[in-house]
């Protein structure tokens, strides 16, 4: 019998979204265990992970509770670093490729989203950065990407995580979700430039990675929507999802 698998996560969070995705993608059995990331359960932090931050996963051991985590088994956190354990404990699933040229084009692609593309949509939203930034590195990566299919053309974990924060992105300019006084227009004008020719090969991108089975069983847009709307209304709660 698999070594067991439990995944700490939450629905809000981007990180955990491209972990859900990749166990999706491998068939991978796992249990699955909301952390509310505001206000997280002692037992969380003492006995699964100390930085206190989903995702994170215990691996092997007894079959337990996931509140109540085996001393015996691993823990391990960062959604990266998650990415590449199932990659690796899942080989037949093909979430990276063979070709070593491609794995390092992959990585490198995954690599900005966190780096650069992260820090600038939430740059966006919750400080009102210009918007700009975020196009140029969106511009960046579109030029990564080749004519058609996927970052590396088969599905690898490069889609799973910029998937998590494309997602999120339109959750958060179709509603005009901002912490920083937008005007009421923003984030349809933010849309149109999205939506228009300096895009275009990022939108169809955007189609093919959310048409993927393992993005559309992992997302529901509209409660995910309401959660986000929460938080705008909650002092403190859009630094900490
Ligand atoms: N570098 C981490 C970031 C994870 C992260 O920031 N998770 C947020 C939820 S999206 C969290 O747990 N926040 C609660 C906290 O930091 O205390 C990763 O990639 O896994």
């Amino acid at each position: 019998m698999a070594d067991q698998i439990t995944l700490y996560t939450s629905p809000a969070s981007p990180y955990s979204h491209a972990v859900e995705i990749a166990l999706a993608e491998a068939g991978a059995n796992f249990k699955k265990y909301y952390i509310d990331a505001k206000n997280k359960p002692e037992w969380f932090v003492s006995k699964v992970n100390p930085v206190g931050q989903i995702p994170a996963i215990t691996y092997g051991g007894p079959d337990v509770p996931p509140d109540q985590p085996s001393p015996e088994s691993v823990k391990l956190r960062e959604s990266t670093v998650l990415l590449e354990f199932i990659t690796e404990l899942f080989p037949g699933a093909g979430l990276l490729p063979k070709d070593l040229v491609l794995r390092a084009k992959a990585r490198l692609f995954l690599e900005i989203s966190k780096s650069k593309l992260l820090p600038a949509w939430f740059g966006t939203f919750r400080k009102g950065e210009p918007i700009e930034n975020l196009f140029a590195i969106l511009e960046q990566l579109q030029a990564m990407l080749p004519p058609t299919g996927f970052v590396v053309g088969g599905y690898s974990i490069a889609d799973a995580y910029i998937a998590s924060i494309l997602s999120r992105a339109d959750i958060i300019f179709e509603n005009n979700l901002n912490a920083s006084g937008w005007p009421d227009d923003e984030g349809a004008r933010i849309l149109e430039t999205l939506r228009g020719p300096r895009f275009v090969r990022l939108a169809q991108y955007k189609q093919d990675l959310f048409e993927r089975p393992s993005f559309k069983s992992t997302f529901d847009k509209a409660a995910l929507t309401e959660k986000y709307k929460g938080y705008f209304g909650t002092p403190g709660a859009l630094q900490s999802y």
